[in-house]
């Protein structure tokens, strides 16, 4: 029987700004609620990144995820994925910090180095535009930014994660990211089972039209064997988001929806929040025939160690 399908939704990011909808939650009770609010429209498992309350910018402060993370506990028993993405002002140590303190039951652990921009974002607006001074500027110097992710860091993510019992959501932002995967696993360093995502359609990464998210599908296949992985789509921007996602469903995949990826519910209508984004993909996945994992049926099919097993 195909398993249900795992919706993750990505609820802030630290590429979409304040300035660009009114939707994004930027304090720790704020990305709670919005993960809680999401998951009862049927999300398995929520990515966060955290912001700090002060100036909204993203933050690796542990004491934000811990608050997060303990307030979406209380009352829902979602799946927590923080981010080890992090920005440019961030080392590799400092981005890892949330795996160790938080021993979460997921976390991602990205793949490869791009030149990870949004950087035409800051001509799009005007200065008044900005809620906090320093969007346009961050939005601009990304020209320039190298997501750093070397086989060094990979392989200190990677470990730091199995002894937290903390399952990798690896992000593959192009076709040599799943070359550097299947490195890695010939290597003996990273061990099947699996659970990738495809992050398609940023500036710097492979794009999002169907042959690229195919040849993703069919290189994975050839390199590590389809029986070995998992995988979910992101398609960023609109309607990049749902086409990816009605893809990935079409080849056996998961999806990802929320304002880290696209803004938009229906074309020029701004998302009144990821939960809204979450509600148009169970529509569409019901449509197809699929049913919804709930979070433990996730946790099920990831083979994750349980929300009693965490250190939050
Ligand atoms: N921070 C971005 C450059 C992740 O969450 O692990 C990439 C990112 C990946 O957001
Ligand atoms: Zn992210």
């Amino acid at each position: 029987m195909a398993d249900k399908l795992i919706i993750t939704a990505a609820l802030t990011g630290n590429i979409t700004l304040p300035m660009m909808t009114p939707a994004l939650p930027i304090t720790p009770e704020q990305i709670a609620d919005e993960a809680i609010h999401c998951a009862e429209a049927g999300a398995a498992s929520v990515h966060i990144h955290a912001r700090d309350p002060k100036d909204a910018k993203p933050s690796t402060n542990v004491d934000f995820y811990r608050e997060i993370a303990q307030r979406i506990k209380k009352k829902s028993n979602v799946i927590f994925v923080p981010t080890t993405g992090g920005t440019a002002s961030m080392t590799a140590a400092e981005r890892l910090k949330v795996v160790p303190a938080l021993k979460p039951e997921m976390a991602t652990c990205n793949m490869g180095s791009i030149n990870f921009s949004i950087h035409p974002v800051a001509d799009r607006y005007k200065d008044s535009d900005q809620k906090y001074p320093w969007e346009k500027e961050f939005a601009a110097s990304t020209k320039d930014f190298i997501f750093r992710n070397t086989f060094g860091d990979i392989e200190i993510y990677y470990k730091t994660m199995m002894e937290n019992g903390t399952k990798p959501e690896f992000e593959l932002y192009d076709v040599g990211h799943l070359y550097n995967m299947a490195w890695f696993v010939r290597k003996g360093i990273i061990k099947p089972p699996i659970w990738m995502q495809f992050v398609t359609g940023i500036l710097g990464g492979i794009g999002c039209d169907p042959e690229s998210i195919l040849y993703m599908k069919n290189t994975a296949d050839r390199l590590l064997g389809a029986q070995n992985y998992k995988f979910s789509t992101i398609g960023v921007g609109y309607p990049n988001e749902f086409n990816a996602d009605v893809l990935s469903i079409v080849m056996g995949g998961n999806v990802r929806v929320g304002l880290e990826d696209n803004l938009f519910v229906s074309k020029g209508v701004l998302a009144k929040g990821s939960w809204e984004l979450v509600e148009k993909m169970v529509r569409l996945a019901k449509e197809m025939g699929k049913e919804i994992a709930t979070p433990d049926e996730a946790r099920q099919i990831l083979g994750l160690k349980g929300l009693d097993k965490v250190g939050y």
